[in-house]
């Protein structure tokens, strides 16, 4: 069926036109494993009737990721929330942990989940990552360690966060949900601070169904954090200390170990429609696309655009919605910011004075759809809508 034409404001959607798509555009579509191999790995699994608790899928994910990291250890998990509990108790994290609040919400509660304070700190208006000046600034005799996130992929300036840690001996730990795949200065991300978390949820280019795991080359704590996952059981029956359920399962591992083989592919394909949003949003007033490092590797799953409402004559509000309204499900990620969620808005009423950026932003980013469940003409049709719903004068 042909798509219907947007040339002007009457075509959209919103405005009395025919939706450009019949079915909804998601951001975060899963990618799907191959059928055929990830069968032949559950069918195994059902005939060991292994199924969780440390097996062998679970194991040989564990070391394919471990390898393709160039880390000494991955400890696997269910989810990349208990990964960052796990390690921020494994840690011995406490009092205050200086995180950004932009970021999506796990990363916030994972801390406060484990009794800690989460103290807000601002961003680069560049990279939207955590904004090292303001981290020092933020240091007092009560805090523990910063927690960095590899927000969209991009790494955070780990030069500058271990320089202000040295001084105070303060740990980092990397939330790496969003930069499997990633690259600083040519080193994989995984292999930086105390250690680094990385989330496989369904949502993430690689993933498995829901996962996670946490990258270390520390091997006492490897050890911690795998007795730690199980109960803290060190044998059948002794439990050596205060432990949690946070295992990853076969058919969890099954997923990852088949995903793995396309990895490479799905990169491709987001780099390409990276490069393809950069054309068709080209020139669109009040439109800025952030941009990857090239010198880098990264994975390209997020597409983010910021919108500059004066300068497009259009709330980024207002545009999600146009979008909405053609069953383009563009994303506020993370809007608000964390701290303006609860608990922490009343927790910390008065955070958002010390977070500019941080309230600059939330209100100006959109991640648009992406991945191989988008095609070149999706990409294309989509930069038609922004661009009529940005002239607006039609
Ligand atoms: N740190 C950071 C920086 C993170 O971004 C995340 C997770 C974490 C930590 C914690 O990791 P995990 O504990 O989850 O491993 C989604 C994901 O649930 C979450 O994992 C992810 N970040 C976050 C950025 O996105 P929601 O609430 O936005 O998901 P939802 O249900 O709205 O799904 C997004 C879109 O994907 C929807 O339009 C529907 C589509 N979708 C989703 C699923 C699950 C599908 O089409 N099929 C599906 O099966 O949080």
């Amino acid at each position: 069926m042909r798509r219907p034409v947007k040339r002007k404001r009457a075509d959209l959607a919103a405005f009395g036109g025919t939706p450009a798509f019949p079915e909804p555009l998601h951001v975060g579509r899963p990618n799907l494993p191959d059928r055929e191999r990830l069968m032949e790995r559950l069918a195994d699994a059902l005939e060991r009737r292994r199924l969780t608790n440390d097996g062998p899928l679970t194991r040989e994910l564990e070391d394919a990721l471990a390898q393709r990291l160039g880390i000494r250890h991955c400890v696997s998990t269910c989810n990349a929330t208990l990964a960052l509990q796990l390690t921020a108790r494994a840690l011995g994290l406490r009092g205050e942990v200086i995180v950004p609040s932009f970021t999506f919400i796990a990363t916030a509660q994972a801390l406060a989940w484990e009794g800690i304070e989460p103290v807000f700190c601002d961003i680069r208006p560049d990279t939207h990552g955590i904004d090292p000046a303001h981290v020092a600034r933020l240091v007092t005799p009560r805090t523990s360690a910063i927690v960095g996130v590899h927000l969209w992929g991009i790494p955070c300036d780990v030069e500058a966060l271990a320089a202000i840690a040295g001084r105070r001996t303060l740990r980092v730990l990397y939330d790496a949900a969003h930069a499997f795949g990633c690259t600083h200065r040519g080193r994989p991300v995984g292999g930086f601070g105390d250690a680094e978390v990385f989330s496989f949820h369904a949502t993430k280019y690689f993933h498995t169904l829901e996962g996670g795991a946490i990258a270390t080359n520390d091997d006492a704590l490897a050890i911690r954090l795998r007795r730690m996952r199980n109960h803290g059981f060190t044998g059948l029956d002794d439990v050596a200390e205060l432990g949690t359920n946070a295992k990853m399962n076969e058919f969890s591992a099954a997923v990852g170990l088949t995903m793995l083989a396309d990895v490479d592919a799905i990169v491709a394909v987001n780099r390409a429609h990276h490069e393809r949003y950069r054309a068709a949003l080209s020139g669109i007033p009040g439109l800025r696309l952030l941009d990857y490092d090239r010198g880098e590797r990264a994975n390209y799953q997020f597409v983010v655009a910021e919108i500059d409402a004066p300068a497009m004559g259009l709330q980024r509000d207002e545009l999600v919605d146009i979008l909405r309204f053609e069953n383009v499900l563009a994303r506020r990620y993370f809007h608000p910011g964390c701290h303006r969620l609860a608990p922490f808005r009343t927790l910390q009423p008065d955070a958002r004075r010390s977070l500019p950026e941080t309230e600059r932003i939330a209100q100006r980013v959109l991640c648009l759809p992406t991945g191989p469940a988008v095609s070149d003409d999706d990409i294309d049709t989509i930069g038609e809508i922004i661009r009529v719903a940005a002239r607006g004068d039609c």
